[in-house]
Parts: C-alpha cells; sequence; structure tokens
C-alpha cells in the first residue's frame, strides 16, 4: 500500500459526527494499552497523527483519519477509524461500562465497515473483555482479522507458535487471519499490508 497522504478529520462522540462520504472505514478495536493508535501510525509512516500514550484510557473519542484522500488521489482511500480502548482498570465500572457502549455504537451505526483490525497483545491468553468483545465482532458479522501486538516482547522464534495459540484459543475454526505485528520494530508492516488489501474489494 502506498499512503501518499494522511490527516485527521475529526473526534467524534455521536454517530452524526461520523464521516458521511462512502469511503471505506477500518477501524481498530482493543483493550486500552494495547497499540491502536500506535498501529495506525506505524503503518502509514507517520509518527504521532494518531494520538498514543504511556497511560492507557487516553483516546476517549473516535478518531477518524483520512488516507490517501486527496481528489486526483487513485489509490486507495479509507479511514482509519480509532476507537478508544476497553478495559482500563483505572476506569470505574460505571466509566469502562460507558466506554463499552460507545465502541458498540459505532460497530452498530456506521454502517461502512469494511474490516475490522482486533488488536491483542501477543504475550498474554485474550482476556475476558476481548473475548466478549471478539464474539460480538463475529456476532455482528463484521469482517475482522486479528493482530498480535507487540511481538518485540518475545523472542523472534516463539512469534509463530504464539500466534497460532492465540488463534486456537479465539478462533478454532481457523477462518480467520492472525498476523504478529509490532510498532516498536515496524515489522510484519507489509505482511499485514498486504491482508488489508484482501477488504478493498
Ligand atoms: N513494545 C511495544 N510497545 C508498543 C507497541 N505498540 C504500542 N506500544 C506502546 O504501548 C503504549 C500504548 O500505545 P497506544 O498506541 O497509545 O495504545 P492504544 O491501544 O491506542 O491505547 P488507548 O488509546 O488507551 O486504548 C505506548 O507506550 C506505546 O509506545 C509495540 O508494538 N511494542
Ligand atoms: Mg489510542
Amino acid at each position: 500500500m502506498k499512503i501518499k497522504n494522511s490527516e485527521f478529520i475529526i473526534s467524534a462522540v455521536r454517530p452524526s459526527q461520523y464521516p458521511s462520504d462512502d469511503l471505506y472505514q477500518i477501524v481498530l478495536v482493543g483493550k486500552s494499552n494495547v497499540g491502536k493508535s500506535s498501529f495506525i501510525n506505524t503503518m502509514i509512516n507517520r509518527k504521532n497523527l494518531a494520538r498514543t500514550s504511556s497511560q492507557p484510557g487516553k483516546t476517549r473519542l473516535i478518531n477518524f483519519y483520512k488516507i490517501n484522500g486527496e481528489l486526483d488521489n487513485q489509490d486507495f482511500p479509507f479511514y482509519f477509524v480509532d476507537l478508544p480502548g476497553y478495559g482500563y482498570s483505572k476506569m470505574s465500572k460505571a466509566q469502562q461500562a460507558e466506554v463499552g457502549k460507545f465502541i458498540e455504537e459505532y460497530l452498530k451505526k456506521s454502517k461502512k465497515i469494511s474490516l475490522v483490525i482486533f488488536l491483542i497483545d501477543i504475550r498474554h491468553n485474550p482476556t475476558v473483555n476481548d473475548k466478549i468483545m471478539y464474539d460480538y465482532i463475529i456476532n455482528q458479522n463484521l469482517p475482522c482479522i486479528v493482530i498480535a501486538n507487540k511481538a518485540d516482547k518475545i523472542a523472534v522464534t516463539k512469534v509463530d507458535t504464539q500466534v497460532q495459540n492465540l488463534q486456537s484459543l479465539l478462533n478454532p475454526l481457523n477462518d480467520l487471519s492472525f498476523l504478529p505485528f509490532s510498532s516498536e520494530r515496524k515489522i510484519y508492516k507489509e505482511e499485514v499490508w498486504k491482508e488489508v488489501e484482501n477488504f478493498f474489494i
């Protein structure tokens, strides 16, 4: 994928603020701090377009980034949509429920989702909240790929086995793509782009 330009469009808090054009929306879903915003920056070669933080729970809005969106651009234009992370333990239960509702509202009401990129941490088995979110995505019939992020945190020789292990836990049917990734080292980027491009149809 050639990234020619990328720009921040809007931080939405309600569906009426979602972009109304017909561009593909590729949305990042995952627990707080798993690396969603960093993933966007890495994929589009920008240091800090999507706001990242070492303090989880930073992204509380739905941020839309338009990629390759200039008028004369013949390359696939699309949005990366950065959702807030769920499961931030320092939030009260009520705040966590509110974030959950927010995520669900986007996944239900945006009619333009062409792909959900579901991020999990390669080091750990999926959390209870990961499982709930994963089941929700599948039950909504949303197209989805799973990214095992922070692959730099484990030995290179263990990456493949761990990705398979995570797939067997979440997707025993083996019918989704599971891929490793690392924003820290910027590795596996080409493999992930190749997979994402399959959803541009
Ligand atoms: N080692 C390592 N750290 C990463 C990677 N990706 C992100 N991080 C770090 O993890 C922290 C959280 O990254 P973000 O991209 O802000 O995570 P997020 O999922 O957007 O978090 P919320 O917006 O709070 O839901 C930051 O300190 C990042 O530098 C990775 O691949 N490897
Ligand atoms: Mg974020």
